[in-house]
């Protein structure tokens, strides 16, 4: 079995979820045109890895990348942005894309973004192989972000989290779910999570948004999700995580009241926006009974974090709101 990235608890730790020691696992400038790199997405593949990288480039334009990784730590990313070609619609236009995530489902590796298409929404795309790209109708109506589509049918359909929003640094924003039969029409939309009360979890009270693939445990669907808290000095992000029902993920069972991790590194509070941590992928392995969360720090570099399942099952359970 391929091994995911993996570092025990340091010693002196008593947290759920800790960080890799040599953080970041991709620097700003890991291709010639970047300023920038983060909030990107892994998944296993072949006898490696690949993903999909947010790389912004010195004009500071969005576009997402393609990599490959042996070990999950060390990547090659592509310098060309992937072109899409077209998909289940020839209506592929995009005037940026952002904050991509990935999932393989049945026979195709699946990826959401953030489309621009009048402003922010959700675009969908698939590959088989990391190297033809086919892009598919939008999922939603503008303003919408944080796509997550979950890794298995659920009731025969598929299933995705987003966050509608506004076109600007949205100052609200609860996680809804959708379902579609075919990829290309969405609908049964329902609301998830809302942000919490200031005075339960003040981390979370401004907005939240998914993160990575959910993870399908014995308790339910483990959930990373960001949350934000405005401060005098702008937005927070940190990272919790909630456990949504298996056959009915519009539930939520528990949620995390204090985070799991938020920007307290340097790379994580210095950089081009500061105090961001911003998980958009998860590798896991239930027998192994191992998670490693990759995630965007400061929209800067990108970061990678541990945790073991099972703890983080257990303390989102103790720690419920
Ligand atoms: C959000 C998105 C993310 C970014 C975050 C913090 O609105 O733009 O890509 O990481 O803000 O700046």
């Amino acid at each position: 079995m391929r091994n995911i990235p993996w570092q025990e608890r340091p010693a002196h730790s008593a947290d759920v979820v800790w960080r890799y020691t040599e953080n970041p696992v991709v620097k700003r400038d890991a291709i010639p045109s970047s300023n920038s790199i983060f909030n990107s997405a892994v998944v296993p593949f072949q006898d490696g890895f690949a993903g999909v990288f947010r790389c912004d480039n010195k004009a500071v334009q969005m576009n997402i990348f393609a990599g490959f990784s042996k070990n999950g730590i060390d990547w090659d990313i592509n310098h060309e942005p992937i072109e899409f070609q077209a998909g289940n619609t020839d209506m592929i236009e995009s005037d940026y894309k952002y904050d991509p995530r990935v999932v393989f489902i049945e026979d195709r590796y699946w990826i959401t973004w953030c489309n621009g298409y009048n402003g922010p929404t959700i675009g969908i795309g698939y590959t088989f192989d990391f190297k033809e790209f086919f892009q598919c109708e939008n999922a939603f109506l503008p303003f919408n972000r944080n796509g997550v589509l979950f890794p298995e049918k659920i009731d025969g359909k598929y299933a995705m989290l987003s966050r509608p929003s506004d076109n600007g640094h949205t100052p609200f924003g609860d996680i809804y779910i959708s379902y579609s039969p075919d990829m290309k029409y969405w609908g049964e939309h329902r609301c998830v999570m809302k942000v919490t009360p200031f005075v339960d979890s003040a981390w979370q009270c401004t907005k939240i948004g998914a993160g990575p693939i959910p993870i399908l445990t014995d308790e339910g669907w483990l959930t990373f999700y960001h949350g934000v808290i405005n401060t005098c000095n702008g937005f927070r992000y940190s990272m919790g995580a909630a456990i949504l029902d298996k056959d009915r993920p519009d539930q939520v069972l528990y949620r995390t009241k204090p985070y799991l991790l938020s920007p307290q590194t340097n790379y994580e509070c210095v950089g081009d926006v500061p105090n961001v941590v911003f998980p958009c992928a998860a590798l896991h392995s239930i027998e192994e009974d191992k998670v490693a969360i990759y995630y965007g720090a400061a929209d800067t570099v990108t970061g990678l974090a541990f945790g073991r399942i099972s703890e983080i099952v257990k303390f989102t359970k103790e720690n419920s709101l």
